[in-house]
């Protein structure tokens, strides 16, 4: 009898990072949170220990299989930037006893979806920028609580259909501006991404690494599965959310918020929100004029407000 292959890598050192995600993994085709993560560890690299609050990334690393060649600590919903700090302090006390060469010492990086960063793990989050902890955070946000069937969370926008927000107007309130909370705290940095737009992704992660204290990252992710769309068209919708000016991409660095695109020919958003089924209420059977146009008098605020500024 030939030997049954395991479905997912187990310690794999000599595969180049780039063959180890979304390869065998239990993730939905298509996934915009794990493009967004792929490219991210593309340049992070193996010396990563990853702190992964519960949410659909959790699937990643299930004992004793892993696709990563770094660490992975898995912790409850709010407290992953609990368990950054104690990986750490530990790593810190080792090389200040010299059992941990500085060539051989780790970066921390937490990976949450957006019920934990916008909402459950925001306290925690909060306080281990306070405490200026030196570590990396990456919210990949699906806008919902996606691993338990997208129920809506504090990052679920306006209107949108979720297990949750089932009725003729969907979601009734508002994504809650994340980036702002998390600038306020005035960390070494903080910048939104998306993995349809590689370069600018990269040119961040690439500034953060070079940078000590709180680094966070906000990755919008589009998701086939609770968003309701054909998994090839990922990168299009992610593309989209850029230039109708859904996904403002932007870093805060210096205490200045610099917009890394500016979209000045924005494209209605209407192109952005039909092309999800958790949207389709607003044009079938009849058009809801009045939803489409708040949502679309929301993104104009916002980039007059940069463009005059
Ligand atoms: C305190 C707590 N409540 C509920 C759950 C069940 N739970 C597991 S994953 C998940 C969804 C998390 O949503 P998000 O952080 O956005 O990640 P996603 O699933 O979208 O990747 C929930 C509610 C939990 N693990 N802990
Ligand atoms: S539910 Fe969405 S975020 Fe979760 S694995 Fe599937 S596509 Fe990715
Ligand atoms: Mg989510």
């Amino acid at each position: 009898m030939s030997e049954e292959k395991p479905l997912h890598f187990h310690n794999m050192k000599d595969m180049p990072s780039s063959h180890l995600l979304g390869t065998g993994t239990p993730m939905c085709a298509g996934c915009g949170g794990l493009e967004a993560l792929h490219e991210i560890y593309d340049i992070l690299g193996s010396r990563t220990v990853f702190v992964n609050a519960a949410g659909c990334m959790t699937l990643l690393s299930v004992y004793p299989f892993t696709p990563f060649r770094g660490g992975w600590l898995y912790t409850a919903m709010a407290s992953a930037p609990a368990g950054a700090q104690g990986i750490r302090d530990a790593l810190d006390i080792q090389r200040a006893k010299g059992t941990l060469p500085a060539d051989e010492d780790l970066q921390v990086v937490v990976v949450t979806g957006d019920g934990s960063a916008y909402g459950m793990g925001l306290s925690a989050t909060s306080g281990a920028m306070d405490r200026g902890l030196d570590f990396i955070y990456l919210c990949y946000d699906n806008e919902g609580y996606g691993n338990t069937g997208q129920q809506y969370s504090p990052a679920t926008p306006h209107a949108a259909l979720t297990s949750t927000s089932t009725g003729a107007h969907g979601y009734p309130g508002f994504k809650k501006d994340l980036f702002s909370i998390w600038a306020a705290h005035k960390p070494a940095y903080v910048a939104t991404i998306i993995g349809a737009e590689p370069l600018d992704l990269a040119k961040k992660v690439e500034k953060l690494q070079s940078m000590k204290g709180p680094r966070m990252l906000i990755a919008l992710a589009p998701c086939p599965t609770g968003w309701d769309f054909d998994p090839q068209l990922t990168v299009e919708i992610g593309r989209l959310a850029v230039k109708t000016g859904v996904w403002p991409l932007k870093e805060y660095v210096d205490g200045q918020v610099v917009h890394t695109k500016v979209p000045r020919q924005r494209p209605p958003v209407e192109d952005y929100l039909k092309l999800q089924g958790r949207f389709k209420h607003l044009f079938e059977p009849q058009r809801d004029e009045a939803a489409i146009a708040e949502i679309q008098a929301r993104v104009d605020a916002y980039w007059a407000e940069v463009e005059g500024a």
